[in-house]
């Protein structure tokens, strides 16, 4: 495991920024070696190659205040379409990868999206797999899937005890701050993730009087940067949390909700998002929209990962690594990704002679029919007279509300197939947008 290995690395999908560093560790270097070690040789890493080697000499290893712990991330438990139809089982192989390293981790941060439909049995499920986990500390930040049904009530009954509004929190460990944010609720129709003015004066609070050099660790379902909005992965007012951190001289900040490895450096601040265990969305812009996404079955578990965490003592920056169910490289899920996402753009260009008209203004007391398909409203604006039904069926692998913006009207969440109807008595327009993915908008305008 020679370290000249790094330069095999393809720049390419380097997406590594040289950085400032003050602690003496060659940040250029410290992050390449972290990538090098996120193409696959995490297990051997892990599994007692000193770690000084990839900090720099000023550690001591078999410090006791040296620890890992470990990411997992959108186990969507209740999902059961094609692109994964046993999501428990690779829940279960990742807890299987935690419990077979040689060093056990401290704790394990779950980044929310436990459950699919936030169905007690789904967090039952999760539950039972994660009982098997060696590490018995796991800290929860819900997703958009947990919050669906309830706004997030019974997240928070379950996994939320210790925390405040909607389930965020911190804590300390061996000398690192953990804060675990929520940017899941109250989404307004067209906007991104968002945390809220109660919850960012929480965090100036919570942040209020440490010193600078305390290693901190965020971790939040929805990336706190821009990894790409046209798809909603973003939060909208996360610049005011990152004002607060900015101080800090290392800052790790964790996501899930996007399914696959994504990592930018900016300044002191890490972000990284986190493979799921569920299932895999396409790279940001090849295909229609986000949402699961079918691989060949024997290339799911390549696509499918955790992310494993190590803080030195005496060094202020963690290491940050990814690897597969299939313990194959990290960096080969992108190239899996693309091939899939290329095959279903080429599937959907036969298929699309086949498509319906998209429908018109009805007459009064007509059912007109309305889709949501790729993440979208269709047809997004429609012209109905008054006194007729729009129905509006769930066309997607991914759960969907249809809700007024003026609460007018409101869905259930609409699984797969599940379809919503509205009678418009009066005129006028009505916009409206899906609770759990806000920037999906649409109108109906009644004659
Ligand atoms: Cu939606």
């Amino acid at each position: 495991m020679a370290v000249g290995k790094m330069k095999k690395q393809d720049k390419k999908e380097n997406n590594i920024i040289e950085a400032p560093s003050s602690d003496g560790v060659d940040r250029r270097g410290f992050l390449k070696c972290m990538a090098w070690a996120g193409t696959g040789v995490v297990w051997t890493f892990a599994g007692g190659v000193p770690v000084s080697r990839l900090f720099g000499a000023n550690s001591k290893p078999g410090d006791q205040s040296s620890f890992s712990f470990v990411q997992i991330s959108d186990s969507h438990i209740g999902f059961d379409k094609p692109a994964n139809v046993d999501v428990t089982a690779t829940l279960q192989a990742a807890i299987d990868k935690i419990n077979a390293l040689p060093v056990e981790p401290d704790l394990i941060l779950h980044t929310g999206d436990l459950s699919h439909l936030s169905k007690p049995g789904e967090f039952d499920t999760l539950d039972q797999v994660l009982k098997g986990a060696r590490p018995k500390q796991v800290f929860y930040v819900p997703g958009e899937h947990d919050v669906a049904l309830d706004n997030g009530q019974q997240f928070l009954d379950r996994y939320g005890k210790q925390t405040k509004g909607a389930g965020w929190h911190s804590f300390d460990h061996k000398g690192v701050h953990f804060v675990g944010l929520v940017n899941v609720v109250n989404f307004k129709a067209g906007g991104l993730g968002i945390l809220g003015v109660e919850q960012l004066e929480w965090l100036q609070n919570d942040l209020r009087g440490r010193a600078s050099s305390t290693p901190i660790v965020v971790f939040a379902h929805i990336p706190l940067w821009a990894a790409y909005p046209e798809w909603g992965w973003a939060t909208e007012d996360s610049a005011q949390a990152l004002a607060y951190l900015k101080r800090f001289g290392s800052v790790t900040v964790l996501n899930g909700h996007i399914h696959q490895v994504m990592q930018k450096v900016e300044g002191n601040v890490t972000f990284h998002s986190a493979m799921a265990t569920a299932f895999p969305q396409p790279l940001p812009g090849s295909a229609p929209s986000a949402g699961p996404l079918k691989v060949p079955a024997d290339q799911l578990r390549r696509v499918l990962g955790l992310t494993n965490v190590s803080y030195l003592a005496g060094n202020s920056h963690l290491a940050v690594v990814d690897a597969t169910l299939a313990g194959t490289p990290a960096e080969e899920a992108s190239t899996i990704l693309r091939r899939a996402a290329a095959a279903l753009s080429a599937a959907g260009a036969q298929g699309q002679s086949t498509q319906q008209n998209q429908p018109t203004a009805a007459a009064a007391g007509e059912t007109v029919q309305a889709a949501i398909d790729n993440f979208s409203f269709k047809p997004k604006e429609l012209t109905v007279k008054a006194g007729s039904t729009v129905r509006w069926t769930n066309k997607d692998d991914i759960p969907h509300t249809v809700t007024s913006n003026d609460k007018v009207f409101s869905s259930p969440v609409l699984d797969s197939n599940q379809n919503f109807q509205f009678t418009f008595a009066s005129s006028g327009k009505f916009p409206y947008f899906c609770k759990l993915h806000p920037m999906m908008t649409g109108a109906v305008i009644v004659e």
